[in-house]
């Protein structure tokens, strides 16, 4: 049976990239769903701590990214929503996969060295900063294979950045089923379905990746941002000195940027090489461009904002607590039944 699993952080309002990379997928792949079909989206708690967390910070991102998931059209009656702290298999099963997970491949593993702002070459650093690197920092990737593990998911819906971490917890599957399960298929190595939107970047630095941790917040637009919020951010976008539209993303960051954000939510399917060209022909302005996309980013971002603002005060903040509880009560359940094979395997139950 298919079952479908993602995670997102809640380190803060979701955007743009959040929403083309990742959570227009999941909100497709659940209408489109075929009875029977399993579908869990968590929302990583204990991914968020692996850097500093103020405590009643997170607890109110937890809250507001579960009303921002409903917002965008998931639908508890068709979706588990929970949170990862919920479902302690999660962690229990990261535990038992790190003791066949091995250092190198950790090591080699992109994510936690950009987040620190570190060069690809992990061995510049001096032997100060290696060592006050945090154990769970590194060891992140563990927990997000034990997250998709645990659940036996067949499919994991992610943006492109995600990729390398989905192969690593490929290979978990596989190293564990070697280990423990003589070849057998104990766990699912699960398959990556890539959206279809790219890399979506910030629109004051568009060669660093649109990012909830951006201290800019020019440099995103948050799902919740009002049609003048769009608008201001969109008209102040980085871009360059042509005034004139072309499609380049090597050359011309900034431009592509736009272009691919319009194009991804282009009715008439227009790829940003068409929309250029198009432009190009009618001799359209770096400033035409701008107010183009945020008239399309206008006519579908702001209502989910209004939506948004209706599930964080339904029933007096009840109903989203609800929401949690019966998705966390499928997950753990869903969990169990992977931990009961994998302690059997391994020899920790009886
Ligand atoms: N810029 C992006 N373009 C396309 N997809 C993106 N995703 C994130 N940024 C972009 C996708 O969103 C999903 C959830 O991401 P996450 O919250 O788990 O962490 P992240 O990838 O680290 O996202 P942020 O926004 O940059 O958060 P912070 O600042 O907390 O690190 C993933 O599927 C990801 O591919």
């Amino acid at each position: 049976a298919t079952v479908i699993f993602s995670g997102i952080q809640p380190t803060g309002i979701p955007h743009l990239g959040n929403y083309l990379g990742a959570l227009q997928n999941w909100r497709r792949l659940q209408d489109e769903a075929q009875p029977g079909a399993k579908l869990l989206y968590s929302i990583v708690d204990l991914h968020a701590i692996t850097l500093p967390q103020q405590a009643p910070m997170l607890r109110q991102w937890k809250r507001e990214m579960l009303a921002a998931l409903l917002a965008v059209g998931l639908d508890p009656a068709r979706s588990s929503i929970f949170y990862q702290s919920s479902v302690p298999a999660h962690t229990e099963l990261m535990w038992i996969l790190s003791c066949t997970a091995s250092m190198g491949y950790l090591s080699r593993m992109t994510q936690w060295k950009s987040k620190l702002h570190l060069s690809d070459d992990a061995s510049a650093l001096d032997e100060k900063a290696k060592a006050s690197l945090k154990l769970g920092l590194f060891s992140y990737p563990v927990l997000q294979a034990a997250d998709i593990l645990v659940h036996r998911a067949t499919h994991v819906p992610v943006g492109e950045d995600q990729r390398q971490h989905l192969e690593f917890a490929r290979e978990c599957a596989t190293n564990f089923n070697h280990t423990f399960g003589a070849g057998s298929k104990l766990l699912v190595p699960p398959e990556t379905i890539l959206s279809p939107a790219k890399r979506i970047m910030s629109l004051q630095t568009p060669t660093s990746k649109m990012s909830k941790s951006d201290t800019d917040p020019r440099s995103r637009i948050l799902l919740t941002d009002s049609a003048e919020e769009i608008h201001k951010k969109i008209m102040a976008a980085k871009t360059d000195s042509t005034n004139a539209v072309s499609y380049d993303r090597a050359a011309r960051p900034g431009v592509a940027n736009l272009l691919e954000l319009w194009a991804s939510f282009d009715a008439r399917g227009r790829g940003p090489e068409m929309l250029a060209e198009e432009l190009g022909g009618q001799k359209a302005s770096l400033k035409d461009l701008k107010t183009s996309v945020a008239d399309v980013l206008v006519e579908e971002i702001p209502a989910i904002g209004v939506r948004y603002r209706e599930f964080l005060e339904k029933d007096g903040g009840r109903y989203l607590d609800e929401v949690e509880e019966e998705g966390a009560r499928v997950a753990r359940k869903s969990a169990d039944e992977t931990m009961e094979i994998v302690k059997r395997a391994v020899g920790l139950s009886r």
